[in-house]
């Protein structure tokens, strides 16, 4: 008799409803993203065969959600979908308040206009895009402080999303208490790459803060994922159920802002969670304000109701297994055909480095952009550019912003596709590396002057 059964991978659950997805030629690609102004954000996504542009609020709901979609009840006051949702994060995460907001970034504007003043300074492993936004239209500075490790990318350090903890202690010291409302981990680390915070991390950057006095907040649109890597690759939580890890991941901080679009495996919403009253009830007033009334915050009680559900989902052990098994597979089939890509692999998306890709490129020309481009021509896979056109223009100089990195995402919507999905995207891929060298770089037409990725247009050049 064999000791142990060798597992089989399948996803644990069956599908009950389809969405058609369309296949396009290739020559009517081109002429499509050409239309788009070699944006993909252009795209109509009947035009897209793999949409791997985000995983956020693109995930396949379950059948308990949306049951629980049905039994939602709408009421401005007192919903008891509300109820339900504040059950369940007290349940998981542990904190007592809880204010609903339209989706992540709602919350960063609830929780931001309440704790921010000009100057101020915010701390964090690596601030998401839309959190530092939040941060600097306030006048106050939005500073990553994540580990040196973060930046090889050749190491296989199991948690790049780490906080370097000694430089945290000097900034505090350099700012000074007073100017620094509060320390920022995300989880797992978007921006470096969907990589994971360890609990040893986490619970020294906590004790820290709280000798400083400082409050401890997380994002933590991907927790689930981050438990999930804490389980898999820190020792002393080998085996431990990942609910057991989620609430004492949270139980290190003071609350935590939250786009349920990512780990609540919903297609809308977000909250701030946390345990002050006092702080709460300043939040109300701002949450009033932007989002909707405290027991809504700009969602219908059906949608609270489904991230109730979605957080449960979101944590089963054997969800988050198949999840990063995946994304794994993915990351891992591009890399033995030659793609160079982020390692290790992230929990949500593959990163693959456009500028080792594509070295005939310049910056100037948009790296990363050209092979989101070509890997749409050739494909019909939209993925997204993390390089240079992400990253806009210096406010003060007016020039372009080189980043270290050109990087395409790959981000693996939740419980929608299937490993022959994943297959499909190594396929584009390898169509890519044959015609390689003749991929041309792109030129802007159209440069609007915030936020410039999602609407900009584009030209190669010739
Ligand atoms: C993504 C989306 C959103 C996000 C996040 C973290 C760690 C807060 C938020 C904001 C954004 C995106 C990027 C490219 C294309 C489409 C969408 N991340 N914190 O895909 O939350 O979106 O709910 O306001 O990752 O990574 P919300």
């Amino acid at each position: 008799m064999l000791e142990q059964e060798k597992e089989i991978f399948a996803e644990p659950y069956k599908i009950k409803m389809v969405e058609t997805i369309h296949k396009t030629t290739r020559s009517e690609r081109e002429k499509l993203i050409k239309e788009a102004g070699f944006n993909v954000f252009n795209l109509k996504s009947k035009d897209v065969y793999i949409d791997l542009l985000t995983d956020s609020g693109t995930g396949a709901m379950s059948d308990n959600q949306w049951a629980e979609m049905l039994k939602g009840d709408e009421a401005y006051a007192g919903s008891m979908s509300f109820v339900k949702l504040q059950e369940a994060v007290r349940d998981i995460l542990g904190f007592k308040q809880l204010l609903p907001t339209h989706q992540g970034r709602g919350a960063e504007n609830v929780l931001f206009s309440t704790l921010l003043k000009k100057d101020d300074v915010v701390i964090g492993n690596m601030h998401f895009d839309t959190t530092k936004g939040h941060i600097e239209i306030r006048g106050a500075h939005a500073i990553n402080c994540v580990t040196p490790q973060a930046f090889d990318m050749n190491s296989d350090f199991p948690f790049k999303g780490n906080v370097d903890t000694e430089k945290l202690e000097k900034l505090i010291l350099e700012y000074g208490r007073e100017r620094i409302p509060l320390i920022i981990i995300t989880v797992t680390c978007n921006s470096g790459g969907g990589q994971p915070v360890s609990m040893e991390n986490i619970k020294k950057t906590s004790e820290i803060a709280k000798k400083h006095n400082i409050p401890l907040f997380f994002d933590a649109a991907r927790f689930a994922e981050n438990a999930y890597f804490i389980r898999k690759r820190e020792k002393a939580y080998k085996n431990v159920p990942i609910i057991d890890i989620v609430r004492e991941m949270f139980s290190y901080a003071d609350g935590a802002t939250m786009s349920c679009k990512k780990d609540a495996i919903v297609n809308i919403g977000g909250f701030i969670a946390l345990n002050s009253l006092e702080l709460y009830q300043k939040c109300a007033q701002s949450c009033v304000i932007y989002e909707g009334f405290v027991t809504y915050g700009g969602l219908s009680g059906r949608d609270l109701a489904a991230i109730a559900q979605g957080l449960y989902d979101g944590i089963d052990y054997e969800y988050l297994k198949s999840r990063v098994y995946q994304t794994e597979y993915l990351g891992l089939k591009l890399r033995e055909n030659g793609i160079p890509i982020i390692w290790p692999i992230g929990g949500h998306a593959v990163y693959v480095n456009a500028k080792d890709f594509l070295p005939h490129i310049p910056q100037e020309h948009f790296t990363a952009q050209a092979l989101v481009v070509q890997l749409y021509i050739e494909g019909g896979v939209r993925s997204v550019e993390i390089g240079t056109v992400l990253n806009d223009r210096d406010p003060v100089t007016g020039q372009n912003r080189y980043p270290e990195l050109e990087l395409v995402r790959l981000a693996i919507p939740r419980r929608t596709y299937t490993l022959s999905h994943m297959d499909v995207v190594v396929e584009a891929f390898e169509r890519v590396k044959k015609i390689k060298d003749k991929i041309r770089g792109l030129r802007f037409t159209y440069e609007p002057p915030v936020l410039r990725h999602f609407t900009a247009r584009f030209e190669f050049v010739s």
